[in-house]
């Protein structure tokens, strides 16, 4: 296991009489607990090799979480892939228009999908999908009213900005208004997608005409201030600069200051299959592990720096976990297809919790089982799995 003796291994580092005298400035900023400003940001993506801004990351998310690692259990309902934005990176809407290809659930069908889990100990349910010009407030209010009913229990997590933002516009309501009606009918947290790049020329090239980064970052400090925890996503390694990211990170940072209602930053890897941003490439794991790294460097007020395993890969997963990462989301265990069908590794992205937790010891972590605001549920450092549990599909 990881301990806190990686201290000292820091430490040398920093006497290293080679060390850039601006990234040395860093690291001592790092170990002393101080934050780093946004032209300190820009410096590590621009200079930080990877050995030095991963020792870095990983002595933080020691001093912050030891050697734990949460996950949760969890499943996704997604209500329609039709969407009536035309965001270039997405490779699973189906426009309105060619709404034939798409699917629609119905608040019954996906009622059923929460009864399948019956007697299963999942703790969240992740509700995200398309914006349907037809699902409007009132239907994802009953939606909610009837999931709680039927399992009072299960925590709901649901709705990007983007979701909300339209269907408050449609309902004509404010977002205070809007969300105060989600809150009372059941809705408890909010996941991190659509905030994309948030700097308006990136927004420009790649999502024009979903919500801006003000109203974004609204829906969220409304939620905060309804008593609400949420997420915030960046989808990285696309047109975007390296100032771009820490742009984007600082806004986040600044919210979190004014509200500390972000439980966690999850970082998104661009991937390239199917959509019309192709042409771009996708980053190198190098790149991928450098962002986790920086991120938990500069995020220094959010707790948690999550990894979503179904788009990373298994294998780059437990890498991130020695760069900053302390969370791998949950044991997703359906066909979520957001990012399947953008060429992420995972097909058909399922792990039960054997397999996860064996996972999480294998990168040399503690893993612990959260629910979603995590609180800890239990640490299966000494759980012994059978043959069965660790092969099953
Ligand atoms: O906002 C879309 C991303 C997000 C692609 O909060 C893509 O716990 C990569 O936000 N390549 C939605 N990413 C998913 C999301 C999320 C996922 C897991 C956990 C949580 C949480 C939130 O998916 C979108 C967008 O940034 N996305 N297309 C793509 N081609
Ligand atoms: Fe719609 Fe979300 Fe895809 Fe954008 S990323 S087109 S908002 S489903």
């Amino acid at each position: 296991m990881i301990t806190q003796n990686d201290y000292p291994a820091v430490e040398t580092l920093l006497q290293d009489a080679r060390l850039d005298k601006a990234l040395k400035t860093i690291g001592e900023k790092v170990l002393a607990g101080e934050r780093l400003t946004t032209d300190e940001g820009i410096l590590l993506f621009e200079k930080g090799e990877l050995g030095y801004v991963g020792a870095l990351a990983n002595f933080v998310r020691v001093r912050m979480h030891g050697d734990k690692t949460y996950f949760n259990r969890n499943f996704h309902i997604e209500p329609t892939n039709v969407c009536i934005f035309t965001c270039k990176f997405c490779s699973y809407s189906k426009l309105y228009k060619h709404k034939e290809e798409g699917w629609e659930l119905s608040v019954d069908q996906m009622l059923d999908i929460v009864k399948k889990y019956d007697g299963q100990p999942v703790t969240e349910v992740h509700i995200v999908g398309g914006v349907h010009p037809k699902m409007n407030l009132d239907f994802f209010v009953e939606l909610l009213e009837k999931i709680r009913a039927h399992r009072p229990d299960l925590h709901i997590k649901g709705f990007t900005a983007v979701e909300l933002d339209y269907m408050f516009r449609k309902a004509k309501l404010s977002v205070q208004e809007g969300m105060k009606k989600l809150h009372d009918a059941g809705l408890q947290s909010m996941p991190g997608g659509g905030a994309e790049i948030f700097h308006p020329d990136i927004r420009a090239q790649i999502c024009h005409d979903k919500v801006d980064a003000d109203g974004w970052l609204d829906i969220h400090r409304t939620a905060h201030n309804l008593g609400m925890h949420t997420n915030a996503t960046m989808l990285y390694g696309h047109v975007e600069q390296y100032w771009h990211r820490v742009d984007h990170m600082e806004r986040l940072r600044r919210l979190q200051d004014e509200t500390g209602g972000f439980n966690t930053f999850i970082p998104l890897k661009f991937r390239n299959k199917d959509n019309e941003m192709e042409h771009v490439g996708e980053v190198s794991v190098i790149e991928d592990l450098r962002l986790y790294a920086i991120a938990r460097l500069y995020m220094d007020n959010f707790p948690h720096l999550k990894a979503y395993w179904p788009m990373l890969g298994r294998q780059s997963a437990q890498l991130t976990l020695s760069f900053g990462v302390n969370d791998l989301d949950g044991t997703i265990d359906d066909t979520t297809k957001i990012y399947s069908m953008a060429g992420a590794e995972e097909q058909n992205p399922s792990m039960n919790t054997a397999q996860l937790a064996m996972l999480i010891k294998q990168a040399g972590r503690r893993p612990v089982e959260r629910d979603t605001v995590y609180n800890e549920i239990k640490d299966y450092t000494d759980v012994v799995f059978s043959d069965e549990e660790l092969m099953a599909k």
